[in-house]
């Protein structure tokens, strides 16, 4: 089984890391490949960004479906283009927010999000809302930090992202968090150890989601809108997307 993993911004060492979160969960004969596209954002911080993302993104998904990936993981805690992506693939497209959020609600009742940069915040509650686990969502947390900066061993990270994870506890009454950004991901085994409840990051359960459901003989439906694109001509730099 192949799982693509695709980091939707351009900042190398991040997918390096996110690829050796997603390979440390993948069984036995499960070939990780971890991508990032050669043009779009070096981070994803908001609405703008995403909508960037998607392109470089969309292009890796197809370039995947040419190169027989079974299963692919969108590694951006925003999901950007996660319905658009699973229009192109033929198996399971998961994407680590929403992959995330369900492992949570089935390990606590409710969990909270710790997250990069406020302006972030909103679109995680947007897909607390699109993916139906509000109830389970006490509440998105912002860290005030830029998703680069966890990129730099000297930046206060760690500290900062275990000192809000700790009052999400203590004044969310959640029993779990979800860390809201992909490159995030090396830290959660630390944050673990140090706080005593489940730390789920969404690489991690992103990954043995789509190797789950690949296993169970699963694939996205192709039966309404996740029907492949209809075939149209696309004009200007977009041509080559063109379905
Ligand atoms: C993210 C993420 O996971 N990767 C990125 O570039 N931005 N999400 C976030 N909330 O900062």
């Amino acid at each position: 089984m192949k799982i693509k993993v695709i980091n939707p911004n351009t900042t190398a060492s991040m997918t390096e890391r996110i690829g050796m979160a997603a390979r440390a969960v993948a069984g036995p004969g499960v070939e990780v490949v971890a991508v990032n596209p050669a043009f779009g954002p070096a981070s994803i911080e908001g609405h703008y960004d995403e909508a960037m993302a998607c392109v470089g993104l969309l292009d890796e998904i197809r370039r995947g479906e040419s190169d027989g990936f079974d299963a692919y993981v969108i590694a951006c805690f925003g999901d950007p283009g996660l319905d658009a992506a699973r229009e192109v693939a033929r198996g399971p497209v998961i994407g680590v927010a929403e992959a995330a959020m369900r492992a949570a609600s089935y390990l606590a009742t409710g969990f909270s999000v710790v997250t990069t940069l406020g302006r972030t915040v909103v679109i995680a509650e947007h897909l607390v809302d699109k993916y139906g686990v509000r109830s389970h969502c006490r509440r998105v947390r912002s860290t005030e930090l830029a998703v680069l900066d966890l990129e730099d061993p000297r930046s206060e990270a760690f500290g900062r992202i275990r000192a809000e994870c700790q009052r999400a506890l203590d004044e969310d009454g959640s029993g779990a968090i979800v860390l809201g950004c992909a490159g995030m991901a090396d830290l959660c085994e630390r944050l673990r150890e140090t706080l005593g409840v489940p730390i789920i990051d969404g690489v991690v359960a992103a990954t043995v989601t789509a190797e789950g459901l690949v296993r169970a003989g699963l694939r996205t439906s192709k039966r309404g809108d996740y029907a492949p694109p209809l075939p149209k001509t696309y004009t200007g730099s977009l041509a080559r997307l063109a379905p």
